[in-house]
C-alpha cells in the first residue's frame, strides 16, 4: 500500500501538565501513525500547544510570570514527556509560533473581506474557566454547569463569524458522509446538536480585557478568540494553502480528539474551512474519556494519572505495558476506566503470559534444536491452522485500524498469539527432538515458530514498539519492517535465532507476591520446563538431593497452594514451603520421608522462608500430583542420586 496520511492530535492547553487523558490522544495517533508506516505512506503526525486565551493569561498572572514564559515551560513539558514516553511526531506546533499567528491573520483577513464577519454587540452570562458565554437554558443556578462558579455578566462588541448561515449546508454535508464524524454516537449528537438554531460565533475578545492572543489584522483593539485561532493549527502547521507541504498532507487530513472538544471540532471547525474556501477534513475520529478507579479524573480529587511516572513504575517495559492497556482497554469512543488491578492484570496475563511466553518458548527451543541442515518436512494441518490465523489476525487488524479500532486491532493480534501458542502444545517440539526420525518434523515445526514470532516483530511495531523492537532483533527481519512481509508459511529457512525470555517480566501488586512467583518460576525453571535441555551427569550431581522426614506440616495462611513443612535431614531440620496444598492435607505428610533438594537457594514464599524444594511429580492435563516418597526405609540426610 502507498499513499499519505495526515494525522492531528488536540493541540493540549498550558494550564496544566500532561495527563492520562492527553498520553491516551497521542499514544493512539502515534500508533495510527506507525501503522500506517508500517503499510509503506507517507504519514506526517502533528501535536502542540495552545497557548493563548483567558485561561493561560489567569493562570500566568497568578503564578506571577509572564504569558509566554509559562507557556514556554509547559509547552516543553508536553514535548517531554511525549519524548520520554517514546512517541513520535513530525511537527510541534505552538500557537505562539509566528508560523502560525501568520496564517491566522491571513485566513481572519480573507473571511473580514469577504464579508464572512461582522461587529455587532454582545451580552451575556460569561465564564472565564471555559472562556465562553452561556445561554439562560445552559446556565444552573447562575452558576457555570462545569466550574460551578458564578457567571459574570459581559456586554461588549466583538466581531462574529457568520456560521449560522451554513446551518443547512453542514446538515446535508454530514447527512451525505456517514463517516465524517464517528463514531456514530457523535455523528448522532452533532445532528441532535444541529436541530436547534446554529448561532453566529463571536470571534475576537476586547483587548481591554484580555490582551493575550493573536490580534485582529483589520482592529487591533481586538484579539482572536481562543478557539478561533487553536483550530487553525492544524492549517498553519502545514504552512497554509499553498505551501507544498499542505497541497500534499492536506487533502488527506484526519482529525483525532476527546468528546469533550467535538462541537468546536464537529461544528465550528467545518464552518471556518467552508468561508475560507479550503477543504474539509476527512474525518474526525472521537475518543471518550477515561475515568480513574471508577471516578472522574481531578486535581481535586488527586486521582490524576501522570503517564510518565506511571509507565516507570514498570521499568523498561513501562511505556509499552502503559500503551498497550490504554489502547486494549479502551473501547474506541466509549468511555473506560482505568484500574491499577486491570493494569497489572493485562500485564500479566497478555504481554507476560501469552506473548512473553510464546517468545521464550519458540526461541528457546530454536535455540536449542536447530541444526538447520536436512529440508523440513512436509506441512500438517497444524501448520495450516497457524498460517490461516495470521491471514486472519491481519485482515481484522487493517479493518480495526481503518476505524481507530485498536482494541479490537490487538485483540485480533492476541487470537494469532493463542494459535501460536496452541501450536507449540500440540507439537511438542521438545518431545520430536528426542527421536531422531523426527528431525523434519522437527525443522518444520521450528520453521513455523520463527516465521510466527517474525511475524509478531512487525505487527506488534505500531502497539509496543519496544517489545516489536526486541523480537526483531531476536528472529528479524533485520531491515525496516513492512507490514506486507507479515506472512506466516513464506519463510523457507531457520533464520539465526537468539533466546529472547522475559519480553514482559510479571508482576504483582505486594512484595511478598512477587517474591512467591518469583521463587515458583525459578522452581519451574528446575523442574517443569517442557523442552528440558540435555545436561551432563556432573551437571545432575551438583543437585544435592536427601531423604527428608516430615516432622511437622501446616498450612501457609492466606495461600490456597501452599504447605509449611518442617523436615529433618538427621542432622539438621529446615522449613520447606512446597506447593503442594491442594493435594495433600498436613496431617498426611507428618512422618512421611520424602526426597528434597537440599542445597537450593533459600526463597521467600507468602512471607515464609524456604530451604529447600520437596520432589513431586505431576501431570500437566488433570493436574495429578504425587509426592515421592521411599519404596525402602532409609534415614533422614541419606543422600539420593
Ligand atoms: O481542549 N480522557 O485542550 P486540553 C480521555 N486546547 N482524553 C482526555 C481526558 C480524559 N479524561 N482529558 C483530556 C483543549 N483528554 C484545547 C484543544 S484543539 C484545536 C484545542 C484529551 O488540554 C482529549 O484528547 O483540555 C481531549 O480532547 C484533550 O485531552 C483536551 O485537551
Amino acid at each position: 500500500m502507498s499513499g499519505t496520511f495526515y494525522l492531528t492530535t488536540p493541540i493540549y492547553y498550558v494550564n496544566a501538565l500532561p495527563h492520562l487523558g492527553h498520553a491516551y490522544t497521542t499514544i493512539a495517533a502515534d500508533t495510527m501513525a506507525r501503522y500506517h508506516r508500517l503499510a509503506g505512506e507517507d504519514v506526517w503526525l502533528l501535536t502542540g500547544t495552545d497557548e493563548h486565551g483567558d485561561r493561560i493569561a489567569q493562570i500566568a498572572a497568578a503564578a506571577g510570570v509572564d504569558p509566554q514564559a509559562y507557556a514556554d515551560r509547559i509547552s516543553a513539558e508536553f514535548r517531554q514527556t511525549w519524548d520520554r514516553l517514546g512517541l513520535r511526531y513530525d511537527d510541534y506546533i505552538r500557537t505562539t509560533e509566528p508560523r502560525h499567528t501568520q496564517v491566522v491573520q491571513a485566513i481572519l483577513q480573507k473571511l473580514w473581506d469577504a464579508g464572512e464577519i461582522y461587529l455587532g454587540k454582545y451580552g451575556g452570562h460569561y465564564c472565564f474557566g471555559c472562556e465562553r458565554f452561556y445561554t439562560e437554558k445552559e446556565i444552573v443556578d447562575g452558576k457555570c454547569p462545569d466550574h460551578l462558579t458564578v457567571l459574570t455578566w459581559i456586554e461588549e462588541e466583538n466581531y462574529f463569524f457568520k456560521m449560522s448561515k451554513y446551518q443547512g449546508w453542514l446538515i446535508d454535508y454530514v447527512n451525505q458522509h456517514p463517516d465524517f464524524i464517528r463514531p456514530e454516537r457523535y455523528r448522532n449528537e452533532i445532528l441532535g446538536f444541529l436541530r436547534d438554531p446554529l448561532q453566529d460565533l463571536s470571534i475576537s475578545r476586547p483587548r481591554t480585557r484580555l490582551e493575550w492572543g493573536i490580534p485582529l489584522p483589520f482592529d487591533d483593539k481586538y484579539v482572536t478568540y481562543v478557539w478561533f485561532d487553536a483550530l487553525i493549527n492544524y492549517v498553519s502547521a502545514l504552512g497554509g494553502p499553498g505551501d507544498p507541504r499542505f497541497e500534499k498532507f492536506w487533502p488527506v487530513v484526519q482529525h483525532l480528539i476527546g468528546k469533550d472538544i467535538l462541537k468546536q471540532h464537529a461544528v465550528y471547525w467545518p464552518c471556518m474551512l467552508k468561508a475560507a474556501g479550503i477543504p474539509l477534513y476527512q474525518h474526525l475520529n472521537v475518543h471518550a474519556y477515561w475515568t480513574v478507579e471508577g471516578h472522574k479524573m481531578s486535581k481535586s480529587l488527586g486521582n490524576v494519572i501522570e503517564p510518565l511516572a506511571f509507565a516507570a513504575e514498570y521499568g523498561s517495559v513501562g511505556n509499552d505495558a502503559f500503551r498497550y492497556f490504554v489502547l486494549r482497554e479502551m473501547t474506541f469512543g466509549l468511555d473506560s476506566d482505568f484500574a491499577k488491578g486491570a493494569f497489572v492484570t493485562r500485564l500479566n496475563a497478555d504481554l507476560a503470559n501469552d506473548l512473553g511466553n510464546l517468545v521464550s518458548r519458540a526461541t528457546t527451543l530454536i535455540a536449542n534444536f536447530a541444526v538447520g541442515a536436512g529440508a523440513p518436512g512436509p506441512t500438517t494441518p497444524d501448520e495450516a491452522t497457524v498460517v490461516r490465523a495470521a491471514e486472519e489476525a491481519r485482515r481484522l487488524l487493517g479493518e480495526a485500524m481503518g476505524e481507530f479500532a485498536f482494541q479490537r486491532g490487538l485483540a485480533a493480534i492476541w487470537e494469532f498469539v493463542g494459535a501460536a501458542n496452541r501450536y507449540v502444545d500440540a507439537t511438542q517440539p521438545w518431545a520430536l527432538a528426542r527421536k531422531a526420525a523426527e528431525r523434519p518434523r522437527l525443522d518444520r515445526v521450528l520453521l513455523t515458530l520463527a516465521d510466527s514470532v517474525r511475524y509478531l516483530g512487525i505487527v506488534l511495531d505500531p502497539f509496543v514498539p519496544d517489545a516489536a523492537a526486541r523480537i526483531r532483533a531476536a528472529v528479524g527481519p533485520t531491515s525496516t519492517p513492512r507490514l506486507a512481509e507479515a506472512t506466516v508459511g513464506a519463510l523457507d529457512r531457520l533464520p539465526a535465532v537468539q533466546k529472547l525470555s522475559g519480553l514482559f517480566p510479571r508482576v504483582g501488586d505486594s512484595k511478598s507476591e512477587r517474591e512467591t512467583r518469583n521463587a515458583m518460576a525459578a522452581m519451574e525453571k528446575v523442574t517443569g520446563a517442557d523442552e528440558p535441555p540435555r545436561i551432563k551427569i556432573d551437571e545432575f550431581s551438583r543437585v544435592e538431593l536427601r531423604v527428608a522426614e516430615v516432622v511437622a506440616a501446616e498450612a501457609v495462611p492466606k495461600s490456597k497452594k501452599l504447605l509449611k513443612l518442617t523436615v529433618s535431614l538427621g542432622s539438621e531440620q529446615r522449613t520447606i514451603v512446597a506447593g503442594i496444598a491442594q493435594h495433600y492435607a498436613p496431617a498426611d505428610l507428618v512422618g512421611k520421608k520424602v526426597v528434597v533438594v537440599a542445597n537450593l537457594e533459600p526463597a521467600t514464599l507468602m512471607g515464609v522462608p524456604s530451604q529447600g524444594m520437596v520432589l513431586a511429580g505431576s501431570t500437566d492435563g488433570d493436574g495429578a500430583l504425587a509426592v515421592l516418597t521411599l519404596d525402602r526405609d532409609l534415614p533422614p540426610g541419606a543422600r539420593v542420586r
